[in-house]
């Protein structure tokens, strides 16, 4: 075996390298915080902490522009990031999407945290924008039952109540049930603030700015692109709305 064969057959082995996005296809990567439970437990207040949700909305953030991404979201210890069918970041390959989302998100959050932190990736594909708008009322709807069972449980717990109490009285409880419970402690989970019932997107927008050229002497407006992040999205119908808006 001479050198140059030897090298194409160590290529050869790294055998999940030539794994690509399917062609045409929408693509979310979601990376999600690893053992974030057990992370989460001393550091932050529960069951909402905003100081952690600005860690997570600065590593979105960093997401959106590295990947040219179309849109960002997270909820919880998970952020997802939407890639337009043309993108053609990393030659769209698999192994490099995972690994380098995932340490991006680690690296962001780890910085801004001062504490180390870790991430998994994965990736979804979608048909079309029908796909990516029953995804993101997918994740908003996980976003929005974990709110209202965190509320739950830890109101029950703030009270006074063990682990196993909290945990049975939410036992087999429907969401009514559970606003009524929250409602008898003095929480209207209607009130609750927004980004932790709906979560937190992010994305491009443009804005004139005023400017002035020197050459020809005269005011000019020039057109910036620049991240916008909302926490206050809306819900529902008036969300798929506003995504089927944002990815047309
Ligand atoms: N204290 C606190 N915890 C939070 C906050 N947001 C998310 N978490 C916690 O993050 C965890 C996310 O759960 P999962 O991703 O399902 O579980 P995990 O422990 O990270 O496990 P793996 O993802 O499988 O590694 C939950 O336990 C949440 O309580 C917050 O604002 N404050
Ligand atoms: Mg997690």
């Amino acid at each position: 075996m001479d050198g140059e064969e030897f090298e194409a057959s160590q290529r050869s082995r790294e055998w999940f390298h030539s794994l690509v996005l399917v062609p045409g296809a929408w693509t979310v990567l979601r990376v999600d915080g690893r053992s974030f439970s057990r992370f989460t437990e001393q550091r932050f207040d529960k069951p909402f902490d905003l100081r952690f949700s600005q860690l997570m909305t600065e590593a979105a953030r960093a997401l959106l522009t590295e990947f040219g991404a179309r849109y960002a979201y997270t909820e919880s210890d998970e952020i997802s990031v939407l890639l337009d069918p043309s993108s053609e970041i990393f030659g769209r390959g698999v192994e490099k999407l995972v690994s380098v989302s995932a340490s991006i998100t680690a690296a962001t959050f780890t910085h801004a945290a001062g504490e180390p932190a870790q991430f998994d990736s994965r990736i979804w594909i979608g048909n079309g924008p029908m796909d990516v708008l029953d995804y993101f009322s997918w994740r908003q709807a996980d976003a929005h039952r974990s709110a209202l069972n965190g509320w739950c449980y830890w109101t029950l717990r703030k009270a006074g109540q063990s682990r196993e109490e909290a945990t049975k009285a939410l036992e087999g409880a429907n969401a009514a049930a559970k606003n009524e419970l929250l409602y008898r402690h003095g929480v209207n989970f209607n009130e609750v603030p927004a980004w932790q019932r709906r979560g937190v997107g992010l994305w491009w927008e443009t804005y004139e700015r005023p400017g002035y050229d020197p050459m020809r002497e005269m005011a000019v407006t020039a057109t910036r692109r620049r991240v916008r992040e909302e926490r206050e999205l809306p819900m529902k119908e008036p969300y798929r709305e506003f995504l089927a808006d944002l990815i047309s």
